[in-house]
């Protein structure tokens, strides 16, 4: 696409190094040349990525709180079409393009699932054409570092901006917008209406940071816009009239620097929990309103009428965490272009709309009143208005004061940011169809019935550029191969391969990748833990963030029961195993952490038995993320995915094992159900409690684990092991784990579901006795696979949200 040759190529890097460093390229180190080269593309790129933002399409913009990214040269390259150019020039130069793609950080600005799937999402606005950007944060600390330390998971801070800059982002100073904290408002009437003055406040600034989103092989670029958090002035100059002067003495200004700064500090390592915290509220405000400060600010220099905002923008928020979009919005309608509310409402509910992405009561955002008050004076009045219409509107159809009490934005001391959004959106969406569901029949019913229209399902998706092409290039290249290059940009094209289910020469070829991924990971695991383990085990894979819903518990108690199994009976036959985990805790959640501590403690009693002669091998990787799951997932044979159903919204690892060839062993939940509905019973190993009947034992009680410890010698076996000293150099982890089941009643059914899950973990033990149908299983679960890019999950918000009568 990009008209430029390799001789060009290596002129405009030879350039850039005397430029930039005033250096020969032999004396550059691997850092150094990478910035030259991600300077080069921005370059190469700056012309199509102005263009881009000039377009005068309906634009999208997506808030979210977290965006994780991911490492990106090997990405940008791969949709610039340029990779052999680079390659090849650098080549030449005597440099390694694999050395520096390996040696790119990779930035941590987010959790999970969430955060991941607003970079998948990111990918596909781009390669869809859409003028899709991304607004976010960027913290100077991402997710914490993860080590272990005798077992212990301890947490080092991720300090990702080592050269004081990211390289691929373009800083814009002159775009600074200024963000209002604390302060009083005062309504003053003027020409019969009232007018709010914002007196008093604290200014802090929001510097932009922008990164370039590139479209797969479209010359298509978008922006995804961080913003850093700062002094007004960077030199401490005079402030408006209306802001406190905070610099008063010395102290006074260190005092507002450290205000200032700390709202991007660092990324709240928690994932589906609400910790409450007023720097959260903070973050939440600073990236809404710099963000919306910006873009009516762009829509105003467009000339474009702003009666028409929503015919022209539309505005998503992942999860409530951007919430405040809604009466920010309101207030800039109102305050700032004079609207009157009524008409100031409308626009905004027609603008906004909102994902949710979890039913856990515990990650519901719930603001203290006085601390809304206190923290954004203006915006709490604007909240406290719409609830009070909306209440008035409620009143007058329903005659049930509990209803309204529940429905209601403001209640007790709290306001509920889910209840906000449901009310100030257009549109309200699950993450998977199970998760929709249960949104529409149990946790959202009373605002369903209220208002249908608003609720819709939009299944999650993954990038399969990054997650097959880029991490997978010899299945890339395989199914190009049986089936042309169509499924590139359309992944529907991907159940051609179905065809091939019986073909013994194509499956042979299938096993040849996985087995060749294996042995990369095997030597990865060799040189990073110095364990040994064999590519031709079945390698056994959960990786996520740990928590008791997800119940790597669970996968561990069955790793224990092998052991035994083999321990008892030298002859009890099995497949060798490998068993993969990767997974932080967030650092406040003590069950999650003993559970990490018992996990390390089982691999290194087992990893180290001899009388088991390797038949089963333990791995728990360090400081999992992206760059880690992109060798591990290639690799994988199981894709454990066995949350206790109705807890996981979607997953999406389950959909990046599947398109990697990974047999998935599960429970029906979240986007695991619309797995099996693409593959059917045959192409999947399915387990464990359905949603109506843990939804029943939630509402109606009759489960007692206690009993089943009691009456199942397998149960009260591995249960034992955790107090029972069988497993060595542990403290009370065990203890703690062991109460959470016997004691507290097995929260999330793990001893319910246990006996079930080690039968279907036999049924994956014979199965892959079978290598050719075991490989025919595999290559069905990527055929099918297609549904679950991002990119018709984008499509679909497209078509049904942000462009729905547009385009
Ligand atoms: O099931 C996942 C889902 O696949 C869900 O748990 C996760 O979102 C993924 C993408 O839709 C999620 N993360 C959070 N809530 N749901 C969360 C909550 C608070 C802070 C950070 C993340």
């Amino acid at each position: 696409m990009v008209t430029f040759n390799k001789k060009k190529f290596k002129q405009l890097f030879e350039n850039k190094m005397y430029s930039i460093y005033a250096q020969s390229i032999e004396e550059a180190n691997n850092e150094q040349l990478l910035t030259i080269l991600s300077s080069v593309i921005k370059d190469i790129i700056s012309k199509k990525w102005i263009e881009t933002r000039l377009s005068c399409e309906k634009e999208v913009y997506y808030f979210s709180i977290e965006f994780l990214m991911g490492r990106q040269l090997k990405s940008n390259l791969l949709n610039l079409d340029i990779q052999k150019t680079i390659k090849d020039g650098l080549q030449e130069m005597g440099i390694s393009l694999d050395d520096l793609i390996n040696a790119e950080g990779d930035p941590a600005l987010g959790n999970g699932g969430l955060g991941r799937l607003a970079a998948c999402f990111l990918d596909s606005m781009a390669s869809l054409n859409i003028s899709g950007h991304g607004y976010g944060l960027r913290y100077k600390y991402g997710l914490f570092e993860q080590k272990f330390v005798n077992g212990y998971q301890v947490e080092v801070p991720d300090n990702w901006l080592t050269q004081g800059s990211y390289i691929w982002e373009t800083v814009r100073p002159n775009k600074a917008i200024v963000v209002k904290f604390e302060g009083k408002v005062y309504l003053v009437e003027e020409n019969n209406k009232l007018k709010a003055y914002h007196k008093n406040y604290i200014p802090v600034m929001a510097i932009p940071y922008d990164i370039p989103i590139i479209g797969y092989q479209n010359e298509y670029i978008n922006t995804l816009r961080l913003f850093k958090s700062e002094v007004i002035n960077r030199d401490f100059g005079p402030l408006t009239s209306n802001a406190k002067n905070h610099f008063g003495s010395y102290e006074e200004a260190l005092k507002y620097k450290y205000y200032t700064e700390e709202i991007s500090q660092s990324l709240y390592p928690n994932d589906s929990n609400y910790a409450g915290k007023l720097l959260r509220l903070k973050q939440e405000y600073f990236l809404v309103s710099a963000g919306m400060q910006d873009i009516i600010r762009k829509y105003k220099k467009s000339k474009l009428n702003i009666l028409d905002l929503s015919k022209n923008i539309a505005i998503h928020i992942n999860d409530t965490h951007p919430t405040l979009c809604i009466p920010e919005l309101m207030r800039i309608l109102i305050d700032e272009e004079q609207l009157s509310w009524d008409e100031a409402w409308c626009i905004t509910k027609n603008t906004i709309s909102y994902t949710n992405h979890t039913i856990m009561a515990e990650a519901m955002e719930k603001w203290p009143i006085d601390m809304m008050k206190k923290l954004l004076p203006r915006i709490y009045m604007i909240i406290e208005e719409i609830n009070r219409r909306y209440v008035q509107n409620l009143n007058n159809k329903y005659n049930d004061h509990e209803k309204i009490k529940r429905m209601s934005i403001i209640n007790h001391e709290n306001i509920s940011m889910a209840n906000l959004c449901i009310v100030g959106s257009h549109s309200v969406n699950g993450v998977a169809a199970l998760h929709t569901d249960l949104l529409k029949k149990e946790v959202l019913n009373e605002f369903y019935d209220d208002e249908p229209e608003k609720f819709n399902n939009k299944t999650n998706g993954i990038a399969h550029r990054r997650w097959v092409m880029n991490c997978n290039e010899d299945l890339s290249d395989l199914i190009t191969d049986l089936i042309g290059d169509k499924w590139k940009k359309d992944t529907l094209q991907l159940k051609e391969l179905e065809k091939y289910k019986n073909n013994s020469q194509v499956l042979s070829k299938l096993n040849n990748i996985k087995y060749s991924n294996k042995k990369r990971l095997a030597d990865f695991i060799s040189k990073e833990y110095n364990i040994e383990i064999n590519p031709n085990s079945i390698y056994d894979v959960q990786i996520k963030r740990l928590h008791a819903y997800k119940r790597q518990l669970l996968n561990v108690l069955h790793i224990l029961h092998l052991y035994h199994e083999l321990l008892e009976n030298p002859n009890f036959d099995m497949e060798p195993r490998t068993f993969i985990f990767g997974a932080k805790a967030a650092p406040g959640y003590d069950l999650a952490k003993c559970i990490i501590k018992f996990i390390n403690s089982v691999a290194n009693k087992i990893n180290n038995d001899e009388k088991i002669e390797n038949k089963i091998k333990v791995v728990f990787v360090e400081n999992y993320g992206v760059s880690l799951a992109e060798i591990i997932i290639p690799a994988a044979d199981v894709s454990e995915q066995i949350s206790t159903t109705t807890k996981e919204a979607s997953g999406t690892s389950n959909m990046k094992f599947m398109m990697n060839g990974a047999i998935t062993l599960a429970t029906l939940d979240g986007a695991n159900v619309e797995i099996y509905e693409q593959v059917g019973d045959e192409n999947i190993i399915l387990f464990g409690l359905k949603a109506s009947q843990v939804l029943n034992y939630n509402k109606y009680g009759g489960y007692s684990a206690l009993d089943l410890y009691n009456s199942n010698r397998y149960i009260k076996r591995v249960v034992d092991d955790l107090i029972n000293g069988f497993i060595p150099n542990m403290g009370n982890e065990g203890r703690k784990i062991y109460d959470s089941l016997i004691t507290y009643n097995d929260e999330y059914f793990v001893l319910r579901d246990f006996e079930n899950y080690i039968e279907a973990q036999y049924k994956v033990n014979e199965l892959y006795k079978q290598k050719e149908k075991w490989n025919s299983i595999s290559l069905v679960n990527i055929a099918n696979s297609g549904m679950f890019s991002s990119d018709r999950t984008i499509s679909e918000y497209a078509k049904y949200i942000w462009f729905k009568g547009v385009r």
